[in-house]
């Protein structure tokens, strides 16, 4: 835990995924991990996480379940970055987690937004890997306007999460910057 500097850039980061992905548990396992600094935060299933000390992202788990999953666009304004969790072992609902990542990629709010795909529970014996899903949830194409990367990892021992999450931190840098500089342009 640790407070946040006046100097430190906050980005808002979206958390998703179908329900049991492991959303709960990684946001859990990130406050645990010694080269993550928290912040305390009020609400149930936000957690301020900084992994270097300028820049901090608040990563709001919105819940996966049908009937929020309907809400997950209302979610998108002011996104900075997402994170979408698929569980690799699911086969049975691979599908709808597939559909949903589609669907959500479509919001105008978050066009060219960087993601990172977390292939959660790689602990799993059989679990697909990072590549399966890259090519299954055919993200080169759906992803081709933003940056994207796919991280293998485990919420149950935090494998994968840190790198994960810097992988988002650099993407989500420079594309606060370039957003800032053709607002700036456009201002003159
Ligand atoms: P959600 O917040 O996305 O709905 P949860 O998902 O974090 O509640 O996780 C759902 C279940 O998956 C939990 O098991 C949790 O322990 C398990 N889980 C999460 N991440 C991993 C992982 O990396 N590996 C394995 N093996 N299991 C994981 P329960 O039994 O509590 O429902």
């Amino acid at each position: 835990m640790g407070l946040l500097s006046s100097k430190t850039k906050q980005a808002h980061i979206l958390l998703l995924g179908l329900d049991s992905a492991g959303k709960s548990t990684l946001l859990y396992r990130l406050k645990l991990a010694k080269d993550v600094t928290t912040i305390p935060t009020i609400g149930f299933n936000v957690e301020m996480i900084q992994l270097d000390s300028s820049f901090s992202l608040t990563v709001w788990d919105v819940g996966g379940q049908d009937k929020m999953r309907a809400a997950w666009s209302y979610y998108c304004e002011n996104t900075d970055g997402l994170v979408y969790v698929v569980d690799s072992t699911d086969q049975q609902r691979l599908d709808v987690s597939r559909r949903e990542f589609k669907h959500i990629l479509k919001n105008e709010h978050i066009k060219n937004v960087p993601i990172v795909i977390l292939a959660n529970k790689q602990d799993v014996p059989g679990a697909l890997t990072a590549e399966d899903i890259t090519r299954m949830f055919k993200v080169k194409k759906l992803c081709s306007d933003r940056n994207w990367y796919v991280q293998p990892c485990c919420a149950l021992t935090g494998d994968g999460l840190t790198e994960g999450f810097r992988k988002l931190t650099g993407f989500v840098k420079s594309h606060m910057k370039s957003r800032d500089t053709l607002a700036f342009v456009q201002q003159k």
